[in-house]
């Protein structure tokens, strides 16, 4: 982790709403750091032996949200392993959870300067999963039982922390319903 405080950009936005695609973008042009929450879970609990790996993996596969202890660990190591000045935070914070864990251990470290908020409606994202499934995503939560699951959780869970951002007008609303090429060209607006 490079300087005194890194910035940190938070991407929210429905399961398949594009945050991944956006994310590469925003790296090729501006050169930030992209951290998924989702991948670093993912590579967690993929290890061999590692002490989380089966609670991680029932959290993907119910669409439930993993505890913020070990999310905010994950990033927060990610983070001072990297050269990095500026950071996209993908997926994360998800819930109250996640907000005040963040809040207790990470607040003071970083300058969260914006989030950006992938909005698209949940018939467009689940086809764009199940779609990635069939075509050999290989992800254990790309499929309908595990998709409704996600999509009750991002309405119930998420949606509430990207209105306490809004409060605070932090929020950078995009329509992400539209080819991944004209998103970005909105994205790129507020990175220049
Ligand atoms: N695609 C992308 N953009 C498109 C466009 N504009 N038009 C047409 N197609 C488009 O895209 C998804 C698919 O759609 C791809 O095939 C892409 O080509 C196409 P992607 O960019 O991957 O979308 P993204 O929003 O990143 O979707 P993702 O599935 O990664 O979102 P989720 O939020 O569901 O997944 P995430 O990996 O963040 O989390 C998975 C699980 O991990 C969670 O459900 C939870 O159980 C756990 N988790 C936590 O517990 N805590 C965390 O902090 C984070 C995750
Ligand atoms: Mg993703």
């Amino acid at each position: 982790m490079a300087g005194d405080k890194p910035n940190v950009v938070f991407v929210l936005g429905g399961p398949g709403a594009g945050k991944g695609t956006q994310c590469a973008k925003i790296v090729d042009a501006f050169g930030y750091q992209h951290l998924s929450a989702g991948d670093l879970l993912r590579e967690e609990r993929s290890k061999p032996g590692s002490e989380f790996g089966e609670l991680i993996e029932s959290h993907i596969t119910n669409g439930t949200i993993v505890p913020v202890e070990i999310t905010c660990s994950l990033l927060e190591r990610a983070m001072i392993t990297s050269e990095a000045v500026n950071f996209l935070i993908d997926g994360f914070p998800r819930n109250q959870d996640n907000l005040e864990g963040w809040n207790k251990t990470m607040k003071d470290k970083v300058n969260v300067k914006f989030v950006l908020f992938f909005n698209c409606d949940e018939e467009t994202c689940v086809k764009r999963c199940l779609s990635r499934g069939a075509a050999g995503s290989g992800r254990s939560d790309d499929n309908e039982e595990s998709l409704k699951k996600r999509c009750n959780t991002y309405v119930k869970a998420t949606m509430p922390i990207i209105q306490h951002f809004k409060e605070k007008d932090m929020v950078k609303e995009i329509d992400a319903g539209r080819t991944p090429d004209l998103v970005f060209n909105e994205v790129k607006e507020y990175f220049a």
